[in-house]
């Protein structure tokens, strides 16, 4: 998607006639592919879409996840509520429905012309010239010229590409080992959801990650994240059945053999890319969303920190009364830190996730997270609520946690060191106590110093630049 503005009359950013290019009309596409069929929607995502009067139409469409489902390898589930308050919900909602909803209102517009069919072959970031192939007919290129572009073209985007070109860009891309497939886990019999609706669920299992979001048809989109590697070994229907029963056996009784067969046999795992980049424009083009940072999935955030973009931009282009040539460098300003600190937040979570022993570690750490935050609610913040429930700038986020992990190392330190001296100081040799007091002086002083070393050192990576 791509955004060519013409400026009707200079200043006015309300006159301004926008033109916008997508490759296909997903609304008229018979299935899309390789890409996830729901999406997480959160506080970001739903303040940007406030901003342009769709939070409430777009929500009424989607279902609320009030906790995570943690399902056992033993068949047991468990609940985790997301937060405390009523409004700690997280919504799953249809790709395709969002994209009608945005699309019908974006047509409304008197000053927005959308174009369909367009691919975008090569563009010029500082003559604002695009080259487009129409999806009609492949030997036919099409010419414009715009005074800004906004790429807007997702993780493979080829207004970056022509970005790549330019001295001073920094880009950093990572396929991860895993890809993903999504399976349907169909409604009952009687036509009711196979599971409770209101939940996210998932299923841990180290290197194998099975999550499940509703549909508003009563059915769930289950998707199984697993390393390249093991997909290409499951290659007939009794080893992808096997592998179900001894790994997800309650979810091999939801989907059903014969479709858990179809589905992961007929369909190939889609990859996940992380890409980083700096700086988001040039000349007169600027990338957002995924375009600008692709990222893993498995903080839920993609499409939240894309719409928070928009938002950001516009906010921007109102403050600089539609001046891009101050608009763009300052987006960049401040954006860029957050972006790279939830593309590594994300990032985390996939090694995190993978390496949680199994479904009890899971449990005990979200559990261990909610207690601290009963116990301080405006202190003690879990890193996944920050992000999810609220607009804390994600490197905010990101130095919240750090602080978290320190206090609590500390916490842990401390608590040891007093068992230790209080052990000694009862069964012990017994010199005099100051001697004890002393030793335990030095030791807080030491951890201290160790601490400010360690700040320090973290700060000092922040600043050298690049990711
Ligand atoms: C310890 C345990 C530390 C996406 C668990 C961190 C992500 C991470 C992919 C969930 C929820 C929306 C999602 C939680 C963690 C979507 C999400 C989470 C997945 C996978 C996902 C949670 C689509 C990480 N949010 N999340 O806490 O429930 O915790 F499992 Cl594979």
């Amino acid at each position: 998607m791509f955004s060519c503005e013409k400026r009707l009359s200079s200043g006015c950013l309300r006159a301004k006639r926008r033109e916008w290019f997508f490759n296909a009309d997903i609304r008229r596409a018979e299935k899309v592919v390789g890409k996830s069929i729901n999406l997480a929607l959160s506080h970001r995502g739903r303040t940007a879409l406030r901003a342009v009067g769709l939070e409430k139409h777009i929500v009424a469409e989607g279902i609320p996840m009030r906790a995570r489902m943690i399902h056992s390898l033993d068949e047991t589930t468990h609940p985790v509520p997301y937060g405390t308050r009523e409004d700690h919900f997280i919504i799953s909602i249809d790709r395709r429905r969002l994209n009608e909803v945005m699309l019908t209102l974006a047509e409304s517009q008197p000053n927005v012309t959308l174009h369909f069919g367009h691919k975008l072959v090569r563009c010029n970031l500082h003559t604002g010239r695009m080259l487009f192939q129409l999806s009609d007919n492949i030997n036919e290129r099409v010419e414009k010229f715009a005074d800004s572009i906004i790429g807007c073209d997702g993780a493979h985007s080829a207004v970056r590409d022509a970005m790549l070109k330019q001295a001073g860009f920094q880009y950093q891309q990572e396929y991860i080992e895993h890809g993903y497939i999504e399976l349907v886990t169909p409604p009952t019999k009687n036509g009711e959801y196979a599971m409770p609706p209101n939940y996210l669920h998932i299923w841990p299992r180290m290197t194998f990650m099975l999550i499940a979001l509703p549909n508003l048809d009563k059915s769930f989109t289950t998707t199984l994240f697993m390393p390249f590697d093991k997909f290409s070994q499951l290659r007939s229907p009794e080893t992808v059945v096997d592998f179900f029963r001894t790994t997800f056996p309650d979810a091999l009784n939801l989907i059903g053999e014969e479709s858990l067969v179809k589905d992961f046999l007929g369909t190939k795992p889609s990859s996940l890319i992380s890409v980083k980049c700096k700086p988001y424009h040039f000349g007169k083009a600027i990338i957002i969303g995924d375009a600008a940072h692709a990222m893993v999935p498995f903080y839920g955030q993609g499409m939240n920190a894309g719409f928070l973009d928009c938002l950001r931009l516009d906010e921007l282009l109102e403050e600089y009364n539609g001046n891009f040539e101050r608009v763009y460098p300052e987006f960049t300003r401040r954006m860029q830190i957050n972006s790279h600190a939830i593309i590594d937040l994300a990032m985390y979570n996939y090694i995190e996730m993978r390496y949680l022993v199994n479904t009890r570690s899971f449990l005990i750490r979200k559990k261990v997270d909610n207690f601290l935050y009963r116990l301080f609610p405006n202190t003690w913040i879990p890193l996944y609520t920050m992000v999810t429930f609220s607009l804390l700038p994600y490197s905010e986020c990101m130095k919240r946690k750090k602080w978290q992990d320190t206090v609590l190392r500390r916490g842990v330190r401390i608590g040891i060191a007093m068992v230790v001296l209080l052990a000694y100081y009862r069964f012990g040799p017994r010199p005099p106590v100051r001697m004890y007091i002393n030793a335990f002086k030095s030791a807080v002083k030491d951890w201290f110093y160790e601490l400010r070393v360690r700040r320090f050192e973290l700060n000092r990576n922040e600043l050298i630049g690049m990711p």
